[in-house]
């Protein structure tokens, strides 16, 4: 049965179709940065811990980083991306580890 009370027109309304909004959200790359003092199990804590690695995938991360001097994380939407930043820039400090981390588009024509 209709909701709407009988008869129902709308011969003078301009209906307009709208395209549909699909578009996905804009994605950034974490990016963890070499240092020689940060020790190795402390990162390879950091990308279990906010990043959700397990050990095996973490330890490859880290030994990338290590060898190339810098390391994606993980890709998220701009929140994530921006939180999983801070909580590693605040994890680093309250360890005293100078570890360094940033964020950046994923793809070339988003900022
Ligand atoms: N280069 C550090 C060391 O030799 C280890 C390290 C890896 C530090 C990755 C930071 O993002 C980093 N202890």
């Amino acid at each position: 049965m209709s909701d709407y009370p009988e008869p129902f027109h709308n011969d003078d309304v301009a209906l307009e179709t709208e395209k549909p909004k699909l578009k996905r959200p804009p994605l950034y790359r974490v990016v963890l940065l070499n240092d020689d003092y940060t020790t190795m199990e402390f990162v390879i804590e950091v990308l279990q811990g906010i990043f959700h690695h397990s050990e095996e995938k973490a330890a490859q991360i880290m030994m990338h980083v290590h060898q190339k001097g810098a390391g994606i994380c993980g890709v998220f939407t701009r929140e994530i991306a921006e939180s999983k930043m801070e909580q590693v820039l605040q994890y680093a400090q309250q360890n005293k580890h100078p570890l360094q981390c940033t964020m950046e588009p994923e793809s070339d024509d988003e900022d």
